[in-house]
């Protein structure tokens, strides 16, 4: 395990010699994008040792009420459900709002929101992103609508809010309901609101790799009194008291021991944002001198998690690809990883349903085949940070005989 930045930074004496061509990866243990934080160890076993005597594990226990009360508090939103995870979240709020027929999503996000409409038999719609946030293009919801639209489904991709204002009020006009897929905007804000107010009700991922984690979790929240208590019992298979079910339902809930973690980590969260904000500038100043490569912006105006490292790479101005950057970041032992691509509507079943064409949905293809995903989070020092980035130069510095290498020439 990571504990020592400096042990796991193989430090080479001249210049960065490419594990392509065969030398030593650059870091002997494996960097991976969405390495979870831990938070504090101790006052997690304290919570599971007194789970343990209380013998409640699972069916809305004391801390999974406790840590509902403290993500509401923090979200400043009336109403947290938690939940076993945010793609079982997501298919909840989907029924619970009744959604069918088809449904507005963006096909540039994880494959879980597209699912969670199909596994209930709605149809996702796909529309574009805007090259500014990577987050839908409300300009093109309008023509996408028809007598079967019931919904849009926004996804803050990143943690960078949707338009939320203008989604609204497209919804309004044609009397569709609105919810987002927050799963990646936990403690990040927009126009003075947090993430969690948006919308009918908005999904948060507590996934190991979120920004905060239960280890497996999630969350729907909601400032509707009725469609939470229509949630609540869509959560526990429509259980209203100890004997009766008064409608349908499933089990979606959250164990004890998951938000004993999911408490630890909100305990952690302000430091770990101090910490992925000097990842950010670390890699930001790094990045800066290499042609081609560009950090994603987090507007200073909103708060932030800072939890993905998202880079640009302008085929057009970089030396080399993003797929031959990764391949070269693999060989090094640094996980980098290629999300979102391909979009939703290249995978199946989607793309059987509508096979794509280049003019379906041209941004969402460009962005997916130019963006990578790098290693960030509490276990990613500075020394490391500075270590990619060295790996990145010396590829983009080499990338005539770095091509030649990928390609088998050599
Ligand atoms: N909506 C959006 C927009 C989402 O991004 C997601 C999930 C969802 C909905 C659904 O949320 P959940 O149902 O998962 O709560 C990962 C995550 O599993 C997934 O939660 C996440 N988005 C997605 C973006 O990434 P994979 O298939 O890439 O996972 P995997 O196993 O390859 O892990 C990713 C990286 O994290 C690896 O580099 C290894 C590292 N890792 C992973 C785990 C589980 C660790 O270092 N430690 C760990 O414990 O999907």
């Amino acid at each position: 395990m990571l504990t020592d930045s400096k042990q796991a930074c193989v430090q080479k004496a001249d210049a960065c010699p490419l594990a392509i061509s065969g030398k030593a990866p650059f870091f002997q243990i494996p960097i991976h994008v969405g390495q979870p934080g831990v938070g504090n160890r101790e006052s997690f076993f304290k919570r599971v040792n007194e789970m343990l005597d209380r013998r409640w594990f699972a069916n809305n226990g004391p801390l999974v009420k406790e840590f509902e009360s403290c993500i509401a508090c923090r979200v400043g939103v009336k109403h947290c459900l938690a939940m076993c995870n945010a793609t079982v979240a997501l298919q909840v709020a989907i029924r619970a709002l009744e959604l069918q027929g088809e449904v507005i999503v963006p096909a540039y996000t994880f494959v879980a929101t597209a699912h969670a409409l199909y596994w209930q038999n709605i149809k996702p719609v796909f529309l574009d992103i805007t090259p500014n946030d990577y987050n839908l293009d409300p300009a093109a919801i309008e023509g996408l609508i028809t007598s079967q639209t019931t919904g849009i489904i926004g996804v803050h991709l990143w943690g960078r809010p949707c338009d939320t204002q203008a989604i609204q009020t497209i919804a309004a006009r044609h009397d569709l309901k609105v919810m987002y897929d927050a799963a990646h905007a936990f403690g990040c804000s927009h126009k003075g609101r947090m993430i969690g107010n948006f919308g009918h009700c908005e999904v948060f991922s507590f996934h190991a790799t979120k920004f905060l984690n239960s280890f497996e979790g999630g969350a729907i929240v909601t400032n509707d009194d009725k469609l939470a208590a229509k949630i609540r019992l869509l959560r526990n298979f429509g259980f209203s008291d100890i004997d009766t079910v008064v409608s349908f339902g499933t089990n979606a809930k959250l164990t004890e021991v998951c938000a004993a973690m999911g408490i630890s980590s909100l305990e952690a969260m302000d430091d770990l944002i101090v910490v992925n904000r000097r990842n950010y500038e670390t890699y930001k100043n790094h990045l800066a001198v290499i042609p081609g490569l560009s950090l994603i912006h987090y507007d200073p105006a909103n708060s932030n998690n800072y939890q993905y490292i998202i880079v640009d790479v302008d085929p057009l101005r970089s030396r080399l690809t993003r797929d031959e950057l990764v391949s070269v970041l693999w060989a090094e032992n640094v996980f980098a990883r290629k999300y979102f691509w391909p979009g939703c509507h290249q995978m199946e079943p989607y793309r059987s349903l509508r096979p794509p064409t280049p003019d379906y949905l041209p941004e969402t293809d460009r962005t997916a085949a130019r963006t990578m995903v790098l290693p960030t989070g509490q276990n990613v020092s500075p020394e490391i940070i500075t270590g990619i980035c060295r790996i990145i130069r010396e590829a983009t510095d080499h990338s005539p005989a770095v091509r030649r290498l990928l390609n088998h020439e050599i």
